[in-house]
Parts: C-alpha cells; sequence; structure tokens
C-alpha cells in the first residue's frame, strides 16, 4: 500500500472548493429515472446522458472527482475517446462504484445488507488498471419502527471496512458510505441519534480493519427529518444537527466529508451545505463538501430527455448546480428556499 499516495488523492478529492459528482447509477436505477421523462432505458441512451454529463464545458473547475458505474467506465464517446479519458483530461479524477447493491437482509425484514465482497480485490485491480483513482460503496440504513436493528448497522459497518481495507490495498481511496435513508415519519432528533449511531459503528470496524483515515472519504447523509415528519427544520437548524453529530463521531484524521443528497431538492441540498459552512468552516477539521447525483443532475436529465438538440441546455443546467455547490462550499450560496408548504425554511 502506498500511503502517500492515498493521502494525496484523497486531499485532491476534497481541494478547494469542488466536489464529487455521483454519475454511478446502477442501470436499473437511471432506467427507472429515464422513465420518468419518457427517455428510452437502453445501453446507448445511458451511454448518450454519460457523454452529455461528461463533456459538459467547465465541469473540471467545479467537480474534482466523479463516480462512475462499470458499464460507464467501459463505454466511449461517440468519436471513441474513452470516457476515462475525457474526464481525466478535464481534470476530474476518475472513480467507480463497486458495491453490488443492496438486497434484503436474512432475518432482519425491512433492511438491507450491501453485497459485492466476493472477487473485490480483483475487481478493483482492474480497475486501478484503467486509471481508476478511487471507488465507493453504499450501505442503505432504513429507520422505522424497531429498526435500525444492531445487526443490520453492524454488518453493513463491516463490509463497508472490508471493502475500504481492499481498495487501499489495491491503491484506490476508499469513499465510505453509509446512507441513513429520509424515507419516514421520523425527527431531525432521532436522525441524529441514528446517523450518529451508525458513523460511530463504521468508525470502530474501520479501525478494526486498519483503514488508514487519512487516506479515505466519508460520503454521509445530512442529518433531516424524515420525509413525512410533520415538524420540517430550518436550514440552520440542520445543518447545526449534522455538523453536530459529525463531530462526535468522525475524528479528525479523515480529510473529508462528501455528502450524498439522498432526494433532497438541488436548492435545499446547497443551501444546508452552505449554512454547515457559514455557520462552522473554521472550526471543523475536515472539509465539507458535496457528492452528489440527483441534487445535480436531475434538472439536466429532464431538459436532455433523449434529444441531442437539448444537450447545450442541458449542460448549461448540470454546470449551474455544480457551481452553485461550489458556492455552498465557499459559503456563499444565495437562494430562498421555502418548504412545499410555502414555510420558510430559512431562518
Ligand atoms: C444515495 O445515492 C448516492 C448519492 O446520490 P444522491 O445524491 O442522488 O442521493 C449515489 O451515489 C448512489 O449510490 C448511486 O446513484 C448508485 O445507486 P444505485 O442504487 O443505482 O446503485
Amino acid at each position: 500500500m502506498n500511503a502517500q499516495k492515498l493521502i494525496d488523492t484523497a486531499k485532491a478529492l476534497v481541494a478547494g472548493y469542488k466536489g464529487l459528482l455521483a454519475m454511478d447509477e446502477s442501470n436499473t436505477t437511471c432506467n427507472k429515472r429515464f422513465a420518468s421523462f419518457g427517455i428510452p432505458q437502453t445501453e446507448e441512451a445511458r451511454r448518450a446522458y454519460r457523454e452529455m454529463i461528461v463533456t459538459t464545458p467547465g465541469l473540471g473547475k467545479c467537480i474534482s472527482g466523479a463516480i462512475l458505474c462499470d458499464e460507464t467506465i467501459r463505454q466511449n464517446k461517440k468519436d471513441g475517446t474513452p470516457f476515462i479519458k475525457a474526464i481525466t483530461d478535464e481534470g476530474v479524477i476518475p472513480g467507480i462504484k463497486v458495491d453490488a447493491g443492496a438486497k434484503d437482509m436474512a432475518g432482519h425484514p425491512g433492511e438491507r445488507i450491501t453485497e459485492g465482497l466476493d472477487g473485490l480485490g480483483a475487481r478493483l485491480v482492474e480497475y486501478s488498471h484503467m486509471g481508476v483513482r478511487f471507488a465507493k460503496w453504499r450501505a442503505v440504513i432504513a429507520m422505522g419502527d424497531g429498526i435500525p436493528s444492531r445487526g443490520c448497522v453492524e454488518a453493513n459497518a463491516q463490509a463497508l471496512a472490508r471493502y475500504a481495507a481492499l481498495c487501499q490495498e489495491a491503491g484506490l481511496v476508499p469513499v465510505v458510505e453509509p446512507e441513513v435513508l429520509m424515507d419516514g415519519e421520523h425527527t431531525l432528533e432521532q436522525c441524529r441519534e441514528v446517523t450518529e449511531e451508525v458513523l460511530r459503528t463504521v468508525f470502530n470496524h474501520l479501525y478494526t480493519q486498519r483503514v488508514m483515515l487519512e487516506g479515505l472519504i466519508l460520503k454521509p447523509n445530512m442529518v433531516l427529518p424524515g420525509l413525512t415528519c410533520p415538524k420540517q427544520k430550518t436550514v440552520d437548524e440542520v445543518a447545526d444537527a449534522t455538523v453536530t453529530c459529525l463531530l462526535r463521531a468522525v475524528p479528525a484524521a479523515v480529510p473529508g466529508i462528501a455528502f450524498l443528497s439522498g432526494g433532497q431538492s438541488g436548492e435545499l441540498a446547497s443551501a444546508r451545505l452552505n449554512a454547515m459552512n457559514v455557520r462552522f468552516k473554521s472550526r471543523l477539521p475536515w472539509g465539507l463538501t458535496f457528492s452528489f447525483a440527483r441534487a445535480i443532475q436531475q434538472p439536466s436529465m429532464e431538459i436532455w430527455s433523449g434529444q441531442d438538440a437539448n444537450i447545450a441546455a442541458a449542460q448549461h443546467a448540470l454546470h449551474h448546480r455544480a457551481k452553485c455547490n461550489v458556492a455552498a462550499r465557499r459559503g456563499e450560496y444565495q437562494v430562498s428556499v421555502k418548504s412545499t408548504d410555502n414555510t420558510p425554511l430559512l431562518s
């Protein structure tokens, strides 16, 4: 293991005011999103969509690293240039999603365990030879009546730690993504408690598996009330709860924390990241940035809608959301964000 190389890559992923672009939707997820906009669910449509993304002018000024999936990393632009070369030439570090998805967990109704450890070492070596420098694995933790269970949290944390150790051995920086889902009626405080327990468990297992904290990136959820919780919270309240939780559970040796958006609107995700940087930046041991999929891509996918004529407009929308998140890292993002019932969410 080349520790310095891992540290340098991890630092580069959170350097300046850039963040990560998650464009690693599995074919099933991508097809589902395409279906909602009437886009054909074919390999060629997925390739064309990803070409639209990676050729967005100025992408490298906002995005430090892009997470691809196995299909995309093997695809090329129409002119034959491999996507991995296109993004590397733009100054964006290529990454790869390596989990095999979250599956129903035996004996744990309503809970899931992420699979993909078998043969992972060999797959990582192949990706590394292709020029990939970091990887990503997502664990999914649901909240509800009696869940998450200890068994589910422990099993997912152990899998994340084993994945992270394999990545570092292969010279790839692991992005460690334990996602506490937004679905449910739970309160902000309940989400904070569960997220803290999950993160503490994950870091215990990372320690047990001898993962070098300086050479990884954490990709957590923000601490939010459940989607159907009657008590929604202001942007500042979310920022405070999230940072409080992270300060208690994430060691200072970790170089960066890059949030997932988890189904928040692009505007809210940016506003909440902005508030964290405005209120806490000077007191934080790690960089706080973004690793969004939907909160960056959603408007551009709708505008593109599978039509070549819409590429420039779709790229403009993608670049706009990426720039908004760079502004949020600086603490300079400004937008009036309202909830669906028109209650102001900014305090
Ligand atoms: C939570 O999903 C990750 C971040 O995306 P959002 O910002 O939209 O929440 C994302 O990287 C996710 O892990 C990938 O899209 C892969 O998901 P699937 O379920 O398709 O493997």
